[in-house]
């Protein structure tokens, strides 16, 4: 028969797939060889303005470092993961560089933090129900989707979801990386799921198609030149040696993940928040150009590399701009589209 705890994973699996997640699995709470990593990559630099991933304990610990530090109670990590491709190109199989690229996982209509946590409180509710059925101690537990102070890609990685690509990102044999995850930290023990092995092999795609050279070595990333960082996450404004490298990129990147060959057959999501708001799907620049300051800015530098002049007259519109980020970047796509 069965042991209780082990029903018990039965039931939250189940409730994960119910709920719509694509993948479950559970992950031990202990550190992993990847946590030791962390602290080298926060000592590097390589979090750049994010200050959030270097919150340290009383100890002056990294946080990030180890669950011990901030969950000394968890015991088990079930990590679920949800698909949010849709049948559109790859940034990689269009060139229209009056277009901008806002990356896949921003076309959903709603955000997917909303959407994915919705989803884990479902499998947070089902999992408490079914350890109140057997009896167990009180459990204690803890839902994150992107905010929690813990590498979710270590975990996901353990309990099987995928492993750690060279770009860094999880990928699963068959659903590939188009995918967001959500974690539950509990206080009861369940049986953990076998890691997922490697199968990156010796291709180095991603680190050679990256624009901006972000990927340093494999599975070490530099935010500072990824693509991703510098149009969400940075503000004022970029560096100059790194614009002609962001293309027409105006919200995030996919490129590391677009030449992917896990991602050639990825199937699409069954969510229906996953489908793209119409126009987010390679948007023209001078609609982009009407949108908020930190967008503006990316769309300047996008219409800088476009090497289309009907774009000099916005430009000049965007030059004077009130925030100095997006001027001055328009001032320098101007400079571009002249020479
Ligand atoms: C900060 C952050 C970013 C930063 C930094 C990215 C990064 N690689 O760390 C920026 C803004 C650049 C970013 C970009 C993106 N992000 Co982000 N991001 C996060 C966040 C909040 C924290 C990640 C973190 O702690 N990074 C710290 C570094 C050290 O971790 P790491 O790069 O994963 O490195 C580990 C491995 O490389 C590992 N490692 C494994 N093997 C080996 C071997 C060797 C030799 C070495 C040295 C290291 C090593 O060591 C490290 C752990 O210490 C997570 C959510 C979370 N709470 O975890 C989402 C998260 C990782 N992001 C996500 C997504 C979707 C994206 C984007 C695709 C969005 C986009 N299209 O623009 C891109 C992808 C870019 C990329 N190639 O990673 C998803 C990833 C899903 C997936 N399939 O992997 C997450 C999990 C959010 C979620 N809940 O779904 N992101
Ligand atoms: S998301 Fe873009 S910029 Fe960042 S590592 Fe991948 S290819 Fe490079
Ligand atoms: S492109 Fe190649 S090296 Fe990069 S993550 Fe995919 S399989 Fe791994």
């Amino acid at each position: 028969m069965a042991s209780p705890i082990n029903h018990v994973k039965e039931i939250v699996k189940r409730a994960a797939l119910a709920c719509g997640f694509d993948l479950v699995g559970i992950a031990p709470a202990a550190d992993a060889p990847e946590h030791e990593n962390f602290p080298e990559w926060i000592a590097a630099g390589h979090a750049g303005e994010m200050k959030y991933l270097e919150a340290r304990d009383e100890q002056g610990g990294l946080k990030r470092s180890s669950l011990a530090r901030v969950a000394p109670w968890a015991r088990s990590v079930i990590v679920c993961a949800i698909n949010y491709n849709t049948e559109n190109p790859y940034s990689t199989q269009v060139n229209d560089a009056d277009r901008g690229w806002i990356s896949r996982y921003a076309w959903s209509r709603e955000d997917y933090h909303d959407a994915v946590l919705r989803r884990v409180k479902q499998v947070e509710a089902a999992l408490r129900e079914a350890v109140r059925d057997e009896s167990e101690p009180a459990v204690t537990t803890r839902s994150y989707v992107d905010t929690g102070p813990l590498v979710e890609r270590i975990y996901a990685k353990y309990a099987g979801v995928g492993w750690i690509g060279k770009n860094t990102c999880i990928i699963n044999q068959k659903k590939g990386s188009w995918l967001f995850l959500g974690v539950i930290l509990t206080s009861i023990e369940l049986a953990p799921d076998l890691p997922a092995p490697d199968r990156c092999g010796t291709c180095t795609r991603c680190i050679e198609a990256c624009p901006t050279d972000a990927i340093l070595a494999p599975y070490q990333l530099d935010s500072n030149r990824c693509i991703a960082y510098l149009t969400i996450e940075k503000r004022g404004s970029i560096a100059e040696d790194l614009r002609a490298g962001m293309g027409r990129h105006v919200f995030g990147c996919d490129i590391c993940q677009d030449v992917c060959p896990w991602n050639r057959k990825a199937p699409a999501s069954t969510a229906p928040e996953f489908n793209p708001r119409p126009g987010l799907v390679n948007p023209a620049l001078d609609w982009l150009a009407e949108m908020r300051s930190g967008l503006r800015r990316n769309v300047a530098i996008a219409m800088g590399n476009s090497g289309d002049r009907e774009f000099l007259p916005l430009l000049d519109k965007l030059a004077a701009d009130e925030d100095e980020s997006v001027s001055e970047s328009a001032r320098w796509a101007k400079a571009k589209l002249l020479t």
